[in-house]
This record gives structure tokens, sequence and C-alpha cells, in this order.
């Protein structure tokens, strides 16, 4: 990757704010040679999660391993601060793994919005997101919309959630760094058994950074297993009994850990307090987004600013280790070399990868064929971009084209259709099926 030292990321978006961010021009330098389909494909590093969770004949169990899932399916953000290739209109991505396949569509230009199908012979995994970015000046808010579901057919079972929110900090002065938080529920709709799963806040003293806790529940609430863990790491669980009788213990570090609202009151005040925001984003001359700026102060629900502009660290010193854990997912480290490849997990470097043969049976439009991203990969900034505009030029074209002929003027996805997703209720982008058949033919053009 190009180092992107001597490049800004607020002298772009300064120019941009109240903009949706999907619409401003970035320079490829931002980029990851991904699509966001790809991004989004990460979510099955750790598939085989499903799997152990299917072979579980106690439904308390199959429910834990879809807790470590759907946190393993997050692991991959950390660090990385590329941003992906959006999608074009119609183009897909696909990927064949030992127990699973996977098929994406960008099935929405304006919102963006992507679809994914994953089946094997233990579960299927579907889903649409829907991120929607917001600037906010010192950071950027991403909230993925849409649900997920597991299905395990041999259970007749359906699990749902939505992802968490996620923000990337730093953008005016200091390092890039991103957070996720907020609650995950985790719904069987056959069982009524649910987790809820609270992503916390770094919070004042970044204790908390990247920690997960939760409970499942059973369907008259009760609460029957505790998990915890790090996205960004591990994910443990134990019996709620064990967890109580830990609790009581060791109170005073729940305490502190839980308190991600504020400071206690009898401590020092945080480093950054909202006015000194305000007089720092003042002093950068931001005019009217004043206003704004004020409103991503924290309250009860948003991210805290840890101290100053500094990545913060874990605390190490408080790691809970709860007696009669069984830990459910550890995450593979990045390789070595990582840091050269926009901090890419080996999964993701493996993304791209052109397998003997794959030329002549990949549909046309799969992302592996999009040259920007090729020409990014191999480190040609130039003719990324060029390739870049080029493509996104075509594709306003054919907007206008179909605009034109009133018969025809809407895109249809070739392999999703919108619908309402069983389970939730909820409006989604369900697979039509035949795209593992391989009768592609040439069209669409879209590269
Ligand atoms: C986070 C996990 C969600 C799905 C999702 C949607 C959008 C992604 C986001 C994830 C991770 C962060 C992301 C974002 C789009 C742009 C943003 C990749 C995968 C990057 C970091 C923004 C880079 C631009 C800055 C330099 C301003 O389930």
């Amino acid at each position: 990757m190009f180092s992107r030292n001597d490049f800004s990321v607020w002298s772009v978006l300064k120019n941009s704010i109240g903009k949706e961010l999907s619409k401003i021009a970035m320079p490829v330098v931002f980029n990851e040679p991904l699509s966001f389909l790809q991004r989004m494909v990460e979510y099955m590093e750790y598939a085989h999660l499903l799997q152990e969770a299917s072979s579980k004949s106690d439904p308390v169990e199959r429910l834990q391993y879809v807790c470590a899932f759907a946190v393993s399916a997050l692991a991959s953000n950390w660090d990385r601060l590329g941003k992906p290739f959006n999608p074009l209109l119609g183009e897909t991505y696909e990927l064949e793994r030992q127990g699973y396949r996977v098929i994406c569509e960008q099935v929405s230009h304006h919102p963006p919005i992507s679809a994914f199908h994953a089946d094997s012979e233990d579960f299927i995994f579907h889903g649409s997101i829907h991120p929607k970015l917001k600037f906010w000046g010192k950071s950027v808010e991403i909230q993925p919309k849409g649900t997920v579901t597991v299905e395990f057919p041999k259970w007749g079972e359906a699990y749902t959630w939505t992802n968490v929110n996620c923000c990337v900090h730093n953008i005016i002065v200091g390092k890039l760094w991103i957070e996720q938080y907020g609650t995950m529920e985790i719904v069987n709709h056959v069982t009524g058994l649910r987790a809820v799963l609270n992503f916390k806040p770094a919070g004042w003293f970044s204790k908390d950074l990247h920690r997960v806790e939760g409970f499942i529940m059973d369907k008259n609430k009760k609460k029957l297993n505790f998990l915890y863990g790090k996205w960004t790491d591990f994910i443990r669980v134990t019996d709620y009994p064990s967890y109580e009788i830990y609790y009581k213990e060791n109170a005073h570090k729940f305490r502190s850990a839980n308190d991600s609202k504020g400071p206690p009151s009898n401590s020092e005040s945080p480093s950054q307090t909202p006015k000194k925001v305000l007089a720092k984003l003042n002093s950068f001359k931001v005019g009217p987004f004043k206003s704004q700026a004020s409103i991503s102060e924290p309250d009860d629900t948003g991210p805290v600013e840890p101290s100053g502009s500094d990545i913060p660290k874990c605390d190490s010193t408080y790691s809970i280790d709860i007696p009669n854990s069984l830990t459910l997912w550890e995450a593979t480290p990045r390789p070595a070399n990582a840091a050269d490849y926009y901090q890419f997990t080996l999964f993701a470097m493996s993304l791209n990868e052109m397998e003997p043969g794959m030329e002549k049976k990949l549909c046309p439009t799969d992302c592996r064929l999009r040259p920007d991203i090729k020409k990014l990969e191999n480190g040609d900034l130039d003719g990324a971009a060029a390739e870049k505009n080029r493509l996104e030029e075509q594709q306003r074209d054919a907007r206008k084209a179909r605009k034109g002929k009133k018969s025809m003027s809407d895109w249809k996805p070739r392999w999703f259709c919108h619908g309402t997703n069983p389970h939730t209720g909820h409006e989604d982008w369900l697979y039509t099926g035949g795209y593992w058949d391989r009768n592609f033919g040439p069209d669409p053009q879209i590269f």
C-alpha cells in the first residue's frame, strides 16, 4: 500500500460537511483494493462456528456459537482504515470455500445496498447491508442497516440480528481508529431464546475498549449464560451461577468497567470536555457545522471520546477470566506483513485471488474483474484513479439512459429480489437462486 502520511482525510472531508459520505469523491489513496461486496464476505472468515453451532443438539449451545460467529464476523474491521470501493450497480462477487459458498450482488446504488447469500450443508446465512455514513466532524459514524439471518435446516431454526454501529475517530487530528458499539440482539425465532450482546464504547478511561458482554436468555428473559470478550480477540461463555459468584467477589471491577457513561463523580474530569472539543473545531473554522458537532457529544448511547487524539489503550489489568468459562472463538492473528497490505487478514488477502480456470467460469460482473481495484492492488495509483472515474461515469450514463426509456426505467437485480424477511417481517433482499448453474452469458457489461 501507499503511505497515507502525506494525505489528510480532513482536507478532503472538510469541504463535504453534511454530505452523505457515499457521494463524496475520495482520492483512491484512501481506498483498499477490495469492493464492499468482498468486505461483506469477510463476515465468513469464521464460518466454521456455524458448522459447530449446527452440530450441537442443545439449542442454548447452538445460540452460543451463533453469538460467537456474529462477533467474529466483525473482527476483521480492527485497524482497517481503507475505504472499500463502492460496488457498481449489478456488480457481483462469489466465493467457494471448504464447506460453503457465497454470492453477493449490489442491488441498489442510491442508496447503496449489498445483498449476500451463503449456503452449505449445515447452514444458510444471508442478509443485506445498507451502510449509512454520517460525518460528524471529528468522526465518521457508520450504521450498517439491514438484517442478517442464519438458518439451520436440520433444526428448522432461524436466527436474526442487526450489526452494531461503527465509528472512525480522529478525522481532524491524530491517528484514525475504529470503534464498534451498541447492542446486538440475536433472536432464535423458533425457541424464543435470545442473546443480548453489548459492544461497549471505549469510555472515558478506555477500560472497555473493544469489550463485548451479554447474556443468553430464555423466552421468559431468565438469564442462562454470560458471554464476554473482545470483538478483536475472543469470546467466552460461562453459566449464570458462575457469573453471579464472580460478580459478587469482583463487583469493583465490574462497576468501573460498566460505567461508560462518564467518570466517577469524585475523579478528575476527562481530558476532552465538550467545550474544549468545540473550541478545537472552531479553530479549524468549520463554520456552520459547529452545531452538529455538539450533537455528537457524549450521550447515553453513542461513543464517548477517549482522551485526546491518541488511540486509546486497553487497560490490560482489567481482564476478566471467570471460572468455568469455555472459549468459543479466538481471532487468528494478522499476518506479519499486514501493515504493508492495508492491515488485511490472511482471509482478506485471498479474496482477489484468480484461481486457475476462474476467468472462464466467473460471472462477467464479478468484482475480481474490476480494473480499478486490480490497478490499486498492483500499486498503480493513477491508473486506478482513472479507471475508477471511467466506471463511475459509465454508471451515471447507464442510469440516465434507463431513465430515458420509460418502459424499462428500473434496474432489476439479477440474483436477488426485494421482499420481506419471513422471520422479522422487515424489508430484505432474498436470493432468487440459479447463480451456481453458471449460465451467465456476456452481459451486462458493467466494467
Ligand atoms: C463495519 C461492519 C458492518 C458493515 C460495515 C459497513 C461499512 C464499512 C464498515 C463495516 C467498516 C468501516 C468502513 C465502512 C465503510 C467506510 C469505512 C470500511 C465493514 C472506512 C473505514 C472509512 C474510510 C474513510 C475514512 C478515511 C474517512 O457490519
